[in-house]
Formats: structure tokens, sequence, C-alpha cells
């Protein structure tokens, strides 16, 4: 099975933590300044690989996401499964707004998975209260959704009235700044389409371009249900806009 519940991953040389502005990269120059906005325990030993710094949600953003996520979620949402995990900036809110009894990570980067594990508990969040999974999150929800969840061990079973999905996918760089609307069509390596026929009919939420096309998000309401769409800005700018998707009960898959 291409993907798989894993324990602590041991840090490897990618797991970085930069001191120095002199040993950063260029491109990530700036996210470093940024370094307490992403996480306040920063200099508490905070591990990124180079490519993770890009997606991180900063964490008041990822706090407000947690509160706003576990209040829109319907009570009968017990599970979240955050399937783009990266280093753990979202996963780590969702774990301490105690609102959720069980909690999946996925993340197909084995060095990155070990960054959010070793961030995680840099937060406080005791070891074993997230569930780790390494691999491809597409495979993973295709195995959930199948119904042949005997394939699946019972802590990765996650039944659509018990589960929330929350998706921080990559955007394909920074590129989307170049455009007022931005297409998600055209967002890489997976696009609104690619990403909703996962995650539905899951209720599901998705981390996006704050400049977003809001007439194709608005196709993904489910029959006669509402969406909730909201930008979390900092120093009174958007970073990110925030898709909020009920559960298609009408979907019988
Ligand atoms: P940004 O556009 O790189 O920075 O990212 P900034 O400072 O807002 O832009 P500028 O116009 O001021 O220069 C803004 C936010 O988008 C970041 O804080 C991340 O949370 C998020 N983000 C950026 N990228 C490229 C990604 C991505 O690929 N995936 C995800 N999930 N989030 C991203």
């Amino acid at each position: 099975m291409p993907f798989k519940r894993v324990d602590q991953l041991p840090l490897t040389e990618e797991c970085k933590h930069y001191d120095y502005v002199e040993d950063v990269p260029w491109d990530l120059q700036k996210y470093w300044h940024q370094a307490y906005s992403l996480f306040q325990y920063y200099d508490d030993d905070i591990r990124l690989t180079d490519d993770a710094w890009f997606g991180v949600t900063p964490e008041p953003v990822a706090v407000k996401i947690a509160e706003d996520l576990g209040a829109i979620s319907s009570p009968t949402k017990t599970t979240i499964v955050d399937i783009f995990a990266g280093a753990g900036g979202n996963v780590i809110a969702f774990a301490l707004s105690d609102r959720w009894e069980r909690i999946v990570a996925v993340e197909k980067d084995p060095a990155t998975l070990a960054c959010a594990q070793h961030n995680a508990l840099v937060y406080g969040v005791p070891e074993g209260r997230i569930i780790w999974v390494l691999g491809d999150c597409f495979d993973y929800l295709a195995a959930a959704k199948e119904g042949s969840v005997d394939r699946l061990e019972p802590a990765l079973r996650v039944g659509r009235k018990t589960t929330t999905i929350f998706a921080s996918p990559p955007w394909g760089g920074v590129s989307y700044r170049d455009h007022d609307v931005f297409d998600l069509s055209q967002m890489q390596p997976y696009n609104l389409d690619k990403l909703s026929r996962a995650c539905a009919p899951w209720e599901y939420a998705l981390y996006l371009p704050r400049t977003s096309d809001l007439r194709q998000i608005a196709k993904l309401a489910p029959e006669d249900k509402k969406i909730e769409v909201v930008q979390y800005c900092m120093e009174g700018a958007s970073k990110a806009m925030v898709v909020y998707v009920p559960e298609d009960e009408t979907d019988r898959s």
C-alpha cells in the first residue's frame, strides 16, 4: 500500500533550523524574517525542510482556522484529517484546539513529516495524539472511501459522518500573485477539480490563494447547501482564503 501509519521518524539533515540569515537560502530569507509569525516558538528548535517554508500557515492564521473549522464543522464530526500536513502548522493548531477526538495527518515526504512530528512535540502536543501517515493522500482517501475499510487499520478508518478533511495543498509556487484572479483549474500539481473529487463527499476545507476564483469555488457547493469562504488576514492583508464545504449527503459513493 503506498501509504502507511508511522511512529516518530528520525530528523534528517533536511530538517533544518536556521539561526543566522547568512545560512538561509536567498529565496527563503523573506520567510525566515517572519519566522516568529509562522511559529512563535521558532527558537525552541522548530525544524523545516527548505521546501516547507513557502507553504507554512502562519500560527495566528492556523489557530483561527482551527477555531473556525471547529465551530463550522457539524458536531457529529469528531475526526479531522489534514491531508497535506507539511511541517505541521495546521495540524498542531488542530491538536491544541481540543475539538477533535482523533487527528490524522498525512504527508508524503518523510523529512517534512519528521519536521511536523518534531514541531508538534515542541508545541507540547503529546506523542500519540496525532496519527501520522506517510504517503500519498489521494491513495489514502481513495482507500478510505472505497468501502473496503477492512484494508485499513481501525485508526485510519474515517467515516463520512464523523470526519472532516482539511487540505492546504501546494499552489504551484508563488506565481498565483501574478494574477488578479487565480484560476484554480491551473493550480499545480493538483487543481481544484482533483482536490474536490478526492475530498468529497466528506465535509472538507481547502486553504487556497487569497485571489482564488470564487466562481469556481461556488461550484463546490453540494446540492441545496452553502459553502463558506473566509479570508484570513494578518496586519490588514489577506494571507489566504479557506473554503468550507459541507458533506455531500446526496453522494452515494
Ligand atoms: P506568500 O504569497 O508567499 O507571502 O504567502 P505574502 O508575504 O503574503 O505575500 P506578499 O504579497 O506580501 O509578498 C502568503 C501565504 O500563503 C503564506 O503565509 C502561506 O500560508 C500561504 N502559501 C503560499 N504558498 C506559495 C503556498 C502553497 O503553495 N501552499 C499553501 N498551502 N499555502 C501557501
